[in-house]
């Protein structure tokens, strides 16, 4: 299908995509497919006044009428699956299965909410005073600002508002700037399901921002913006994060990972095959959970890598929209760079690096295709210390579980992990408090992929956030406990005497 058409199909007019300043080139094949109007800062304090006003009426529709606006919403996605997703793929490059499984997360997280939206549940708690009831109710926060990255361009983002909107929450979306199309179209199938909601859906509850960083910081920098969900790097976190402590904002951060996979020695090594490509090529390594570090027992090590790069040198590597396809390209030059040195500096501490050159250059000139990378390491040196968003996947042996849990920790993010073991002491031991120290810890399968019903994040420099499903609806909503004395008496907590 043309460019253009998928575009098109996606509901976007040339109006909107010409005439701007923000070029959005397609990874595909490097060619412009947009010139977007960008907002500007006054108009992001625009929008920020306008989903305030929003919250005043929103936050008193009872939360089940909220779900059913997010019900509508998955409605719509679920008709505009394969438009959605294609454009997904020609704005990010992930392959076109991929695509349509982003949108499939989002029209899981809308009917989960929906859900959610009659289970918003508080507590009763025990009063040690006589004649007095407990509880905590759990209320709207305010206006709730998602950032979000290109290599998820919209499940994030509905991870999040699906959330907030039945908590009673306005959003507004500041998208990558290398994706904002994709938002402009879910823009519009949330528009019309608004649209479908009726009247009680207030003018300002759903926006976006599209343009560069000084959108975010407009966000970050209003005290009129109660919570900012941020998706992406930890640079990008941590000035998030910064801005956000100056006036003590609440902030939930989903930043790097540096995910491993260990490989023990009863494990079902063909699971364990699919398992690592999958997870290691997947979005050509462009997930904040691809499998990244690969900690292999030193018994089985030969039986698996030789098969893994032989099933590396087979990966059919392509247009992502056409089937068949199992790599697509990286989002832009950068990456390429960004991968190449990754692979420069692991081959100076001591690594063989099979794969990782270029790909489809010919055909290609203005995309980044590669050859997805194997680096076999002597030891877990420092660049498998750090994330490069590239298929590359280091390989390290290990000869006892914990020098192998020791490593899968050793590193500053804690997103993602994983065993393949067929032995309940091993695997049992991994998930225990001396395992892994992730946020998503896993056994027989690899680290990406999660479903939408656990929370997702993880720990250390990933920044300590949780999206999605369990409670992770907690940190959208503030709690409140209630004291009600029904007695015609006044005692004091604590037994304290404060006679007058
Ligand atoms: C991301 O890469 O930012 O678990 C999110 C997964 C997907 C989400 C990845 N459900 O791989």
């Amino acid at each position: 299908m043309p460019h253009s058409d998928i575009l098109a199909a996606a509901g976007l007019t040339q109006a909107e995509l010409t005439g701007g300043s923000l070029t959005v080139t397609t990874p595909v094949d490097g060619s412009e497919i947009a010139r977007l109007k960008t907002h500007s800062t006054a108009e992001a304090e625009a929008q920020i006044a306008a989903a305030k006003s929003a919250f005043k009426s929103w936050r008193l529709v009872p939360a089940p009428r909220r779900g059913e606006l997010v019900r509508l919403l998955g409605d719509e996605l679920r008709k505009e699956k394969e438009n959605l997703g294609r454009l997904v793929t020609l704005e990010c490059g992930k392959i076109y299965q991929e695509g349509l499984g982003e949108v499939q997360e989002m029209i899981d997280i809308c009917d989960f909410a929906v859900g959610l939206s009659r289970q918003l549940y508080g507590l009763t708690i025990a009063s040690e005073r006589p004649g007095h009831a407990m509880r905590e109710s759990w209320h709207p926060m305010g206006t709730c600002g998602i950032i979000t990255a290109f290599n998820f361009p919209v499940a994030p983002w509905c991870w999040n508002a699906a959330l907030a909107l039945v908590c009673g929450d306005p959003v507004i979306w500041k998208p990558s700037e290398k994706t904002p199309l994709t938002a402009l179209a879910v823009q519009k199938i949330c528009e019309r399901a608004m649209a479908a909601f009726g009247d009680d859906a207030p003018e300002g509850l759903i926006q976006v921002l599209i343009g560069e960083r000084d959108l975010g910081e407009a966000l970050t920098a209003s005290k009129d913006v109660a919570i900012i969900s941020a998706t992406g790097s930890v640079p990008m976190g941590k000035a998030v994060a910064a801005d956000m402590s100056k006036r003590l904002g609440r902030t939930i951060l989903e930043l790097g990972g540096n995910n491993a996979m260990i490989v023990a020695p009863s494990a079902d090594l063909e699971m364990a095959l699919r398992a690592i490509v999958f997870s290691a090529v997947g979005t050509a390594g462009q997930r904040c959970t691809s499998l990244r570090r690969l900690i292999v027992h030193e018994d089985i090590y030969d039986q698996l890598i030789p098969r893994l790069i032989k099933a590396y040198e087979g990966l059919p590597i392509g247009d992502p929209l056409a089937d068949g396809t199992l790599v697509g390209p990286l989002i832009d030059g950068a990456a390429l760079d960004a991968m190449t040195s990754a692979l420069e500096r692991a081959q100076a501490e001591g690594g063989t690096v099979h794969g990782g050159t270029r790909a489809l250059a010919d055909s290609h000139a203005d995309a980044a295709y590669v050859h997805p990378a194997i680096a076999e390491m002597p030891a877990q040196t420092a660049i498998m210390h750090t994330e490069t968003f590239a298929p590359i996947l280091y390989v390290v042996k290990y000869s006892d579980l914990d020098q192998a849990i020791e490593m899968q920790n050793e590193v500053p993010q804690g997103l993602s992990s994983c065993i393949f073991s067929t032995d309940v002491r091993e695997t049992e031991y991994f998930l225990s408090a001396a395992g892994s120290d992730c946020g998503i810890a896993n056994v027989n399968i690899g680290p990406s992929g999660a479903e939408i019903g656990g929370a997702f994040g993880g720990e250390k420099e990933t920044g300590g956030g949780r999206e999605s499903g369990s409670d992770a609806w907690k940190g959208y909503m503030r709690r409140q406990t209630n004291t009600v004395n029904y007695s015609r008496e006044l005692p004091l907590a604590q037994g304290i005497k404060f006679d007058i």
